[in-house]
């Protein structure tokens, strides 16, 4: 049977272990993947772009080339809004378990309540249990795989979807302009107006041993970019920067942006996306919902032909779909920047 139809073993909600004294084996890191002994980085912060400001091409281009990651402010998304989506949530990640697991997942589409990435038999797993479910295209998308409790839930993704998407419509543009490209060029290498879209909400819950574990393990993002809502007052998402980990410091209403990895390839590695990963600790559990923005599924994802002529005269990324792309990290988890690597080095080789 093809591996992807189910999860190799039982799985566990990491929420009924949290009330323990310590934690499973499963989830104990081996020590040189611990956060602990980790040094740190004294960069205080990503950087932070004001989308109402002017110049907006040049500080989203710049966040892009050199970090990869940015938080915005004044991004237009109602406050009311992202916060009654983040409630929702939160509610339903607070509902009896038996109405979660009704919407228990396979790893043959990830979509439900799931708490597992990736179907390697033994493997390390990470604190964190999620909900992941399609957005767009139309066609996967299905209000009744989504819970239907709380009952404002679906009503409320929807909504959101639909005013994160223009945001996300925005800033590719920005991302063009700043690579010196038509303004719906990056668009047009993603399939135009047939993007895909799924979200991914992320509930972590206390953790006995939070200096063993991780929420996620370091991954960059499969999909083209991620806006990615935290809470306003729990940290834990790390992102690495020259070698070392640089805790991002939430801005309340803001999103937190990463470009991710067909934005790398389309734009000829001119933008990198980048590795993160995410902290757990006792006292607070901690939720984050991310939006993936991904280029249409089936057809060839490449470097963006201007970009290879006047950058590099050189074509540093295979084209593949993001359909064929995106199982690697359903088969293997997160594994750091390692399939993106290997799409360059099978070019160099
Ligand atoms: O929880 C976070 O802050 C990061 C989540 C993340 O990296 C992901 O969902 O891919």
């Amino acid at each position: 049977m093809d591996s992807l139809q189910q999860w190799p073993e039982p799985v566990v909600p990491v929420q009924s272990l949290s009330n323990a004294k310590t934690i499973p084996s499963r989830y104990i890191k081996p020590p040189s993947q611990r956060a602990a002994g980790d040094a740190a980085s004294t960069v205080k912060n990503i950087p932070v772009v004001d989308l109402s400001a002017a110049a907006t091409a040049k500080a989203i281009s710049d966040a892009c080339r050199e970090w990869g990651f940015f938080q915005v402010v004044n991004h237009g998304v109602s406050l009311e809004l992202v916060k009654r989506f983040q409630d929702s949530w939160r509610r339903f990640f607070h509902l009896p378990m038996a109405e979660k697991r009704r919407y228990a997942n396979s790893p043959a589409t990830y979509e439900g309540y799931g708490s597992r990435l990736g179907v390697d038999k033994d493997a390390f797993l990470d604190w964190v249990d999620y909900f992941f479910l399609h957005f767009l295209p139309p066609q996967l998308k299905d209000h009744n795989k989504w819970p239907s409790l709380p009952p404002c839930l679906r009503e409320t993704t929807e909504e959101y979807g639909v005013e994160v998407q223009k945001l996300c419509r925005r800033v590719m543009k920005e991302m063009s302009a700043g690579l010196g490209l038509a303004a719906d060029c990056l668009q047009q290498a993603f399939g135009g107006e047939e993007e895909g879209i799924c979200i991914r909400v992320n509930f972590y819950p206390k953790c006995p041993q939070p200096e063993l574990a991780l929420g996620l393990s370091p991954h960059s993002d499969p999909g083209g970019l991620t806006v990615l809502l935290v809470d306003d007052n729990v940290r834990g998402l790390q992102v690495r920067k020259d070698g070392a980990w640089v805790t991002v410091e939430p801005i309340p209403g803001a999103f937190v942006i990463n470009v991710a990895d067909q934005i790398q390839i389309v734009s000829n590695a001119i933008y990198k996306s980048v590795e993160h990963r995410v902290i757990v600790n006792a006292e607070e559990e901690r939720l984050s919902i991310a939006f993936f923005y991904n280029p249409k599924s089936d057809i060839p994802i490449g470097p963006v032909p201007e970009l290879v002529v006047v950058r590099y005269k050189t074509v540093l990324c295979r084209s593949m779909s993001f359909d064929e792309y995106r199982l690697y990290i359903r088969r293997k988890g997160p594994r750091g920047k390692s399939q993106v690597e290997a799409l360059e080095s099978s070019i160099a080789s």
